[in-house]
């Protein structure tokens, strides 16, 4: 038998990089591209908030109209994944460049045909594109004229868009996922994510709680119905969740921090519960009858549910978490993500804050495995920092070479000693990017450093970290050479 330091990952490992379409296309308004929720956001900094403006507004930047100009520069990028070695390339379908408003009939044919090129252009090196359907670019048209997931309708135009994109691409793609890191509005007080996620700004008279959990049951229906549409379509495709996967451990062994931490988890992670079970979790239905909460939730919603279950579980995975139960709190609370965590102060952290734990995800990948039973695909992982470019044109990026190369010793260790069936790995921003959370450019994440910071200097040109080199042959020895 081979022992742990032979092994390699499947021979079909799908080795790559992730993206998404508004944090690297810019093109904004090309092509009958229409506003989307990205583009009313402008650049914050490190510790500062983006805002969120009403439509486009003068002396505002936004980075995401410009971003890395993939849209016209992205055989030249395309070839630079490729020199990696990439098996696949995630990104996503920006829904505007399909339908610019979201409501219409009839599809943009110049959407269309330009993620034919870009596929045609992944095809060619033998790189597969594995899709997201909605990452955090809605058209804003749907935000201004229905509230967004705030309405059921979402769920009749989020569908009609998926099928269009099924049918289109059908000889393209195989694997897909609906909705990017859909738990992230579990911090429902956070107005960054429920914007993001779902395209709702809560009003005062408004219970963001109360509004995150219709929300994502919409998201679910909708969800559960695009995979039944994919594989009446085809049924090789493949539709996983996406999820951010952030465990949250509890601060000491004391009983309530224990059932902090079981809440704060179940709190965090119902949304894969019911894409992967195609139910709801009692807690929830429990929870959503003591609290009042009124949902729209009808019996045929929840026939839907059970017959759209995800083929697999995609998921981000950055850091871990901790939390703990304040003084003589009443533990059927309410889960209050901005208040309720607490440092880990056995990890340190990136610049960002983020703290770095590679066993965590050992520890993730086991804990759905055990939950869900389904194969995993680890979609986004990586560490953003701040890069120098020598003159030589060089970045020594050794600081992320070592932040990816324990998280992939930890992932090989849960494939090989706890059996966990993982489809693939794509870093993210595999190529600088423009951040989600803060909008700059200086929270880098490449393995490709683009020339373009956030005082306004902007050659647009691309440069090979010293990761890029080490990435290629990781793939290339399929994750034995990790040095
Ligand atoms: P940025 C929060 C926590 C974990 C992942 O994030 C998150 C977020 C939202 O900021 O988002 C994912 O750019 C997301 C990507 C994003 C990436 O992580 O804030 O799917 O769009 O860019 C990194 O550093």
């Amino acid at each position: 038998m081979e022992n742990y330091n032979q092994f390699s990952l499947p021979k079909d490992f799908l080795w790559g990089g992730a993206v998404a379409a508004h944090q690297l296309e810019g093109a904004w308004n090309v092509g009958n591209k229409g506003l989307s929720i990205a583009d009313v956001m402008t650049q914050g900094a490190n510790g500062v908030e983006r805002k969120i403006t009403d439509g486009i507004q003068k002396g505002e930047i936004y980075p995401n109209h410009e971003a890395i100009d993939f849209y016209h520069r992205y055989p030249d990028d395309i070839k630079l994944l490729a020199e990696m070695g990439f098996k696949c390339f995630r990104t996503s379908i920006a829904w505007t460049r399909i339908f610019p408003l979201g409501d219409e009939d009839q599809p943009n044919e110049e959407g269309l045909q330009f993620y034919d090129d870009l596929f045609d252009e992944c095809l060619k090196y033998g790189i597969q594109p594995v899709i997201t359907l909605s990452h955090f670019e809605m058209p804003y048209h749907l935000v201004e004229a229905y509230g967004g997931w705030r309405s059921r309708k979402m769920i009749g135009f989020f569908t009609k868009f998926a099928r269009v994109v099924f049918q289109r691409y059908v000889d393209k793609v195989k694997y897909w996922m609906t909705f990017n890191e859909i738990n992230n509005q579990a911090n429902f007080d956070a107005r960054f994510s429920l914007f993001t996620n779902s395209g709702i700004l809560t009003r005062k008279d408004e219970d963001p709680e109360r509004l995150m959990y219709q929300a994502g049951h919409y998201e679910a229906v909708a969800s559960a119905l695009a995979v039944q549409i994919a594989h009446q379509i085809n049924s090789e495709f493949q539709i996983g969740a996406m999820i951010a996967m952030i465990p949250i451990y509890p601060a000491t062994p004391k009983p309530d921090d224990v059932l902090k931490s079981e809440r704060a988890m179940q709190s965090r992670y119902w949304f894969a519960d019911v894409q992967v079970n195609g139910r709801y979790p009692d807690w929830l239905t429990a929870y959503e009858r003591n609290q009042n909460l009124g949902l729209d939730i009808t019996l045929a919603d929840l026939d839907v549910l059970k017959a759209g279950k995800v083929d697999y579980l995609g998921f981000s995975y950055y850091m871990s978490a901790v939390t703990a139960a304040h003084k003589d709190e009443n533990l059927d609370y309410k889960y209050r993500e901005n208040q309720d965590l607490v440092p880990n102060t056995y990890l340190e952290s990136s610049d960002w804050g983020w703290p770095i734990d590679p066993e965590g995800l050992r520890y993730a990948m086991n804990w759905l495995n055990d939950r869900y039973h389904l194969p995993q695909f680890i979609v986004e992982n990586g560490l953003g920092a701040v890069d120098h470019l020598e003159k030589d044109g060089s970045v020594h990026d050794q600081y992320r070479i070592s932040y990816l190369r324990d998280h992939i010793e930890q992932m090989k260790r849960a494939v090989y000693y706890d059996g966990v069936d993982l489809i693939g790995y794509t870093p993210w921003g595999c190529i600088d990017l423009v951040s989600a959370g803060t909008g700059e450019m200086d929270k880098r994440y490449g393995l490709v450093y683009v020339d373009k910071d956030d005082q306004g200097h902007a050659s647009l040109k691309r440069y090979k970290k010293d990761s890029f080199y080490w990435y290629a042959k990781v793939i290339e020895s399929n994750g034995s050479d990790l040095n």
